[in-house]
């Protein structure tokens, strides 16, 4: 049985009720994840559901992993399900938006490439996640491999940002006009990140293919929310429940809760996503930085402490009351006076949510997942705000703690002495600088020094290191959950 099989049983989940066949390409997602299913396809659904004439139909794409889903989606008639969990709702969607997909591994690059020469593709979004678009301080790391196997490679790219500029060089060669490109990734200011990322890639590539990138593409700026963990076979048996018995291998299970705030920069056109809770906005700036530092600054807080005192998933973290207040803490007193937000958000409130959405117990997000990539995420989700703070001479303690606790966690090994599920670009380096334990100041000044994470003005003020350096100390002496008791009063 399929999913379209659901069609004609009584009491399943319903349908897409809109016109299917009326979809045509004119968006492509590259990236095809976990995030990407469930958040802003869930807009796009309810989008076509409010515009059942909609000619809005999507195609996705991945260019170096998950070709089997792909085959997976088409034995499903592009179908998948999308379950809206928490303690008090449970609630499954079909989502019926996608008409094909493209993947290198599935009929070659040219395969790969075809629904981007469509003419009415107007729109290229993309979750690659942080190190997908292989920056190093802002600008393209031509250092990276992927990125120097694409300038070698142009036609056969292994990188997103390789792979954009190739598709756009054949819009160009058969006489098209370009698209949108839009991140949907958590760094700030995404759209001129990776807008940078694209133009320094055409321009090593070719000043006149760069030169026709500048006019005709534009890279919107947005804010993502969703909180969407990996899948496990706890949540698959789930799915599994929820459609009759039937398995969806790329069904999804997500929070309630979703936010997307998006700059209005549309160079072809695009579907009215205000009409379904989407935010236009003229700078999305403020709230990328509201969210990142907030949400996700206290998810690798969480994270790390958390995974250190025991704890495998964040709502576990929530029930330890000294956590759960620190990380609020955390929030309202050193994330919230880094930020300028418009006057009508209420930051307060804002934190408040976050901590329900938190405990959530139904999406067991483990803290070992949302540790991954730390060295990709720790400049905008903590040390953008350490250097406010040590600007305006404001307390940054439990941020400093967040910091000793990417490093304790680095170290490779836990509290017990079991190693720690190290999964990040810098890795290699990082370990290196390991091996200097049980010298930890020494350890410490050397990852200190790589300037991929650790803004060089950042590093030479003794008040940062000095305080990461106490922190890390306490944490060493009293271990994360101790440690965690004394923070709550401080
Ligand atoms: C998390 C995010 O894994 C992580 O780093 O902090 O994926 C987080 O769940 C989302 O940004 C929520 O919108």
């Amino acid at each position: 049985m399929t999913i379209s099989d659901l069609m004609n049983a009584p009491g399943k989940p319903q349908l897409p009720t809109y016109d299917r066949s009326k979809l045509r390409p004119r968006l492509i997602h590259l990236g095809f994840g976990a995030f990407a299913r469930a958040h802003w396809m869930s807009y796009h659904q309810d989008f076509l559901l409010q515009t059942p004439d909609s000619d809005w139909g999507v195609v996705v794409s991945d260019i170096l992993f998950g070709a089997d889903r792909f085959g997976q989606l088409e034995e499903n008639d592009h179908l998948y399900s999308v379950l809206e969990h928490s303690d008090t709702i449970s609630n499954v969607r079909i989502i019926g938006s996608i008409v094909k997909t493209a993947h290198p591994e599935r009929g070659g690059m040219d395969a790969f490439f075809a629904p981007f020469l469509e003419p009415d593709i107007a729109i290229v979004s993309m979750t690659v996640t942080e190190k997908g678009y292989c920056l190093t301080g802002g600008a393209l790391d031509l250092a990276n491999p992927a990125i120097a196997h694409d300038l070698d490679n142009p036609t056969a790219p292994k990188s997103a940002i390789g792979a954009l500029v190739e598709a756009l060089a054949r819009r160009k060669a058969a006489g098209l006009d370009g698209f949108t490109i839009l991140s949907l990734d958590n760094l700030p200011a995404n759209g001129k990140l990776c807008q940078q990322a694209v133009l320094s890639f055409a321009d090593k590539r070719d000043a006149v293919l760069a030169a026709w990138i500048r006019k005709h593409v534009t890279f919107p700026c947005s804010m993502v929310d969703r909180i969407v963990p990996a899948l496990t076979d706890e949540s698959r048996a789930l799915i599994t429940e929820k459609l009759g018995g039937m398995q969806d291998p790329n069904g999804i299970v997500c929070e309630p809760f979703r936010q997307w705030v998006i700059e209005d920069a549309f160079v072809k056109g695009r579907p009215a996503w205000e009409e379904v809770g989407a935010q236009f906005v003229p700078d999305v700036e403020p709230f990328e930085e509201m969210k990142l530092r907030t949400l996700n600054g206290a998810h690798s807080f969480l994270a790390y402490l958390g995974y250190l005192a025991g704890y495998e998933t964040i709502d576990a973290c929530m029930e330890d009351a000294n956590f759960r207040s620190v990380a609020h803490a955390l929030m309202v007193k050193e994330q919230q006076p880094t930020l300028d937000v418009p006057g009508d958000v209420d930051l307060d409130a804002y934190a408040a949510a976050l901590i329900e959405r938190f405990s959530n117990s139904q999406l067991k997000h483990k803290t070992a997942q949302i540790a991954s990539d730390g060295s990709q995420k720790l400049p905008q989700r903590m040390l953008a705000s350490i250097a406010w703070h040590l600007e305006h001479n404001g307390d940054w303690t439990r941020l400093a703690l967040g910091v000793a606790g990417w490093l304790r966690f680095m170290t490779g090994s836990d509290e017990q002495g079991n190693p720690t599920p190290i999964n990040d670009p810098l890795a290699e380096p990082i370990a290196k600088a390991a091996a200097l334990l049980p010298d930890w100041d020494a350890y410490i000044d050397a990852v200190f020094a790589m300037e991929a994470i650790f803004p060089p003005a950042l590093v030479a003020d003794v008040r940062f290191v000095g305080g990461v350096k106490q922190q890390y100390a306490a944490l060493i002496e009293l271990g994360s959950k101790r440690h965690m008791t004394a923070m709550v009063d401080c």
